[in-house]
């Protein structure tokens, strides 16, 4: 409206001294030009490409920031519902490109770094990745983000601003991977906003006192106090003006060092206890899905940096909604907190402290107003990675918030709800508890944050059948079916297109005679290209530009690594966390199979296989033995064959190291064909399944997490599927256990294999006996009941490439219908505003 009177001065001499948004070539030159001058304090002359980024980076976030805070004033204004993604992981990568595309100012920016003498594709290569994440969960968060501001939605993200970011891998001469540190932050981060007034104490330990008054209140005092800072990035929305904001809180310490000791001389004790205070937000757990490495040490840290992270934001959204002078029982209508899986639990909890204990309101009521704000989504039902707390370490770190979870434990399991609709079921009871029996007793967070949300959902339709199913198939029993969803996870086609196969959009925007910004914002549109499947001028283009990529990919392995790669090969990658669950191990296997059936072979038959290079490239969480193993494996089994004369020609073999987004941006369009082959039942989703596709790669997968989802879309003739399916699995795993078959028998081709690692054909075979053996006992991932099956859908994916007019037919199917808006993260953001959190666009206003 800005009906409101001026605040200080004139309003006209404010507004002429306002930058203006006026971006043409000059402008941004002159902006630029400054920035070298003032902001960094450097010359023409020596400018490197370094400094020609820092300088473009600042003057794109002055125009991200004229918009960040026109966005939240105008939210302050219209106050509408707002939504809060709390996510311990956003995996951003690079922010400058994208920053470019949404705000459309790419041209002009090329443009004017021309003029000045350098390239914009050396400026924008020389940023880091914000790589605070592990993987799915992180990039999905990040994912998230971009499609709330692109749709308008009032929506924040919380997370913590980590000093490292998900380590770097290196890889040793022996193959083992190697961690080092990613101080990513070393140099200036013009994409964040310090705000360091905007702080919030959080309390560890002491000790908490209930009051025999009958209000259920306690006092929660003593302990260790530490300050939350936020740091502000801004989130531009694609081609709108909306720029929503994702605070990031850094911990330090509240007094800074302890003046006592200070003064008796003793330096090292005075600032022990603001060193512990900046170690919370010090650095990313990189463990994925394996928590139960965590030593104690560990272990409390951890839960330290989820409930510093959650009650920082619980304040901050709390004082924000309390400015809007409405009283807390409407809490619901304003705001809504989207659990991302359960790291923020402890919000729940936290916010019955504070309406109970600081807001005195019943318990009731409380619990009213909690129930009605979170929303849960589930990430995973694998066993190992259900978080569960210690009770002993929670009343040590939290007192106050273990009192809270006896109370919910007693008031909602054993004198209200459960017990009342399952009269002496005391089984389920001991099922559906908060708390697990065993030395010691421990909190099941999973159960703590269905039972405190609105509504809980899985992130693809078999996922979500299992979530409930399995998992929470008792609370799905006792709350009812309708608080159960699903919502299948997306991606941002601006990343995953536009920005990282700019010559595919191109083509696409060229082939639909649309403007990118249409149908980028409508994915949906993508199916115009269906009819070009029969244009053969098209299909060269295709054709033509998934080469370039290819060369693309093999250039950055030269340069990087100093190897050359065969362009004309098949490109067949899997890239993600390494996991056993995840089956790299079962894709080597699959390798060392081929090499030894070509080395049977005479040259001759060799003409006629299908030339392939096998790309891998992930991270193995650091105390994740196996999984390290499996890459030991990778890279000496790429050491042999690479070299091998006789091979060499149809089948070589890559492991790229420290895998990041930005390195995903350049591998996934050069893909022909992706594997995903998870054991059915493991993978909730997946994602870069998705992002293959829309790049117009076939995957190779097993029938689990949203490549189902996809082949429908796509047509199963266009995926290729194989392995056992998720009901089987259980039976096999019994099998394995009660009834083992020995290997030879039971997949005497797989045996073979691992006889021939064992012996030693890639280096010491003693190595390996610890992962030869996961598959020789028990083999819980089923490689063994796979193997046969995954063998053939190989040489499958070999006849569909032989007939390559086809296999491009496919190519641009996969494209036109995978990903036909569906597997768009607008639809998904779209699905949670609507059925979840009950939020509306809010569109900014202005000069845009
Ligand atoms: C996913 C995790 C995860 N599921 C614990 N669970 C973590 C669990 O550090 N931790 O403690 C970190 C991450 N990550 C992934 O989420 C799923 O495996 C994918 O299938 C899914 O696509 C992705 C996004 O939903």
């Amino acid at each position: 409206s800005g009906k409101e009177k001026w605040p200080k001065g004139e309003e006209k001499v404010w507004k002429s001294g306002m930058r203006s948004l006026d971006n043409n070539v000059n402008s941004i030159t002159k902006s630029f030009v400054n920035h070298v001058q003032t902001s960094l304090a450097r010359q023409p002359y020596n400018l490197d490409d370094l400094g020609a980024y820092q300088a473009a980076a600042l003057s794109v976030r002055d125009n991200l920031l004229v918009n960040w805070n026109e966005t939240q004033l105008q939210y302050t204004r219209k106050a509408p519902k707002r939504a809060y993604y709390l996510s311990l992981e956003f995996l951003m990568g690079r922010t400058l490109d994208n920053a470019l595309l949404n705000l459309g100012l790419k041209d002009e920016y090329k443009t004017s770094v021309k003029s000045l003498g350098f390239s914009i594709e050396d400026i924008l290569d020389k940023e880091r990745d914000a790589a605070l994440g592990n993987g799915g969960l992180g990039r999905l968060a990040a994912c998230y983000l971009d499609s709330s501001a692109s749709q308008e939605l009032p929506v924040w993200g919380y997370g913590l601003r980590y000093k490292y970011g998900i380590f770097q891998q290196l890889i040793s001469p022996e193959g083992n991977q190697l961690e080092a540190p990613d101080p990513w932050l070393e140099h200036q981060n013009p994409w964040e906003l310090p705000r360091l007034d905007v702080t919030y104490g959080v309390r560890f330990y002491g000790h908490a006192d209930r009051l025999d008054d009958g209000s259920g209140r306690a006092i929660w005092a003593g302990g260790q106090e530490v300050l939350a800072v936020a740091y502000d990035v801004m989130i531009p929305g694609y081609g709108t003006k909306t720029t929503n904001n994702l605070r990031l809180w850094e911990s330090k310490s509240k007094r800074g060092f302890d003046l006592n000791s200070f003064n008796a001389g003793n330096y090292e004790k005075a600032v022990e206890s603001s060193n512990s205070a900046s170690a919370i937000t010090s650095v990313l757990y990189p463990n994925d899905h394996t928590l139960v490495t965590l030593n104690m040490f560990g272990k409390e840290l951890r839960l330290k940096q989820q409930y510093f992270w959650t009650a920082a934001s619980l304040a901050d959204i709390l004082r924000r909604f309390k400015n809007m002078g409405k009283p807390l029982t409407e809490l619901p209508d304003f705001v809504a907190i989207q659990l991302n899986d359960t790291h923020p639990t402890l919000a729940i909890p936290e916010l019955m402290r504070i309406l109970i204990d600081e807001e005195d309101l019943t318990w009731n009521a409380a619990w009213k107003i909690v129930t009605n704000t979170f929303f849960y989504t589930n990430h995973t039902v694998l066993p190992e990675a259900l978080e569960k707390w210690a009770v002993p370490l929670v009343e040590h770190v939290l007192p106050r918030h273990m009192q809270i979870i006896y109370d919910i434990v007693i008031l909602i399991y054993l004198f209200l709800a459960v017990e009342k609709k399952f009269p002496g079921d005391r089984d389920r009871l001991a099922r559906m508890s908060l708390i697990e029996e065993g030395q010691p007793k421990q909190v099941r967070m999973a159960h703590l944050a269905c039972i405190g949300s609105r509504k809980v959902n899985g992130v693809a339709e078999l996922h979500s059948d299992l979530v409930r199913t399995t998992i929470l198939k008792d609370f799905v029993e006792f709350e009812g079916f309708s608080k159960f969803g699903n919502v299948t996870n997306g991606i941002t086609p601006r990343r995953w297109l536009d920005q990282c196969n700019p010559e595919l959009s191109a083509l696409i925007s060229k082939t639909l005679k649309l403007q990118k910004g249409i149908w980028l914002k409508d994915l949906y549109k993508l199916e115009g290209l269906l009819k070009f499947t029969e244009n053969k001028t098209f299909r060269r283009e295709w054709a033509a530009i998934k080469q370039r990529n290819k060369e693309r990919l093999a250039h950055h392995v030269l340069t990087t690594l100093g190897l050359t790669v065969n362009t004309n090969a098949m490109f067949d990658v899997q890239i993600k966390r390494l996991h056993e669950y995840k089956r790299q191990t079962l894709n080597i296997l699959g390798v060392i199979h081929r090499y030894l059936t070509l080395k049977k072979m005479t040259p001759a038959e060799r003409k006629k296989v299908n030339s392939r290079v096998v790309f891998f490239a992930g991270k193995a969480a650091p105390a994740y033995y196996i999984a390290k193993l499996t890459i030991r494996l990778i890279v000496n089994v790429a050491r042999i064959i690479n070299d091998d004369p006789e091979t060499k020609d149809y089948l070589t073999l890559y492991f790229l190291p420290d895998y990041s987004v930005s390195l995903a941006e350049i591998l996934i369009p050069a893909s022909d064909i992706s594997q995903h082959i998870s054991t059915a039942g493991t993978e909730a989703s997946g994602t870069s399944n998705m992002k293959f596709c829309l790049n117009g790669g076939l995957l190779l997968g097993t029938v689990d997490g949203a490549n189902i989802e996809i082949a429908e879309e796509v047509g199963e003739s266009n995926v290729f599927f194989f392995g056992h399916l998720t009901p089987a699995v259980e039976d096999l795993r019994y099998q394995h256990l009660y009834h083992p078959i020995p290997i030879e028998e039971n997949c005497p081709a797989l045996a073979h294999v691992l006889n021939q690692v064992s012996a030693g054909l890639f280096g010491d075979g003693g190595v390996y006996e610890p992962l030869l053996n996961t598959i020789r006992q028990g083999d819980y991932y089923l490689l063994s009941d796979d193997f046969d099956s995954y063998i053939e859908a190989l040489a499958m994916v070999d006849d569909a490439y032989r007939d390559r007019d086809e296999w491009i037919k496919k190519s641009i199917r996969t494209t036109a219908k995978a990903c036909m808006g569906k597997f768009s993260s607008d639809r998904a953001i779209n699905e949670y505003a609507e059925s979840y959190w009950n939020i509306e666009a809010t569109p900014i206003n202005g000069n845009k």
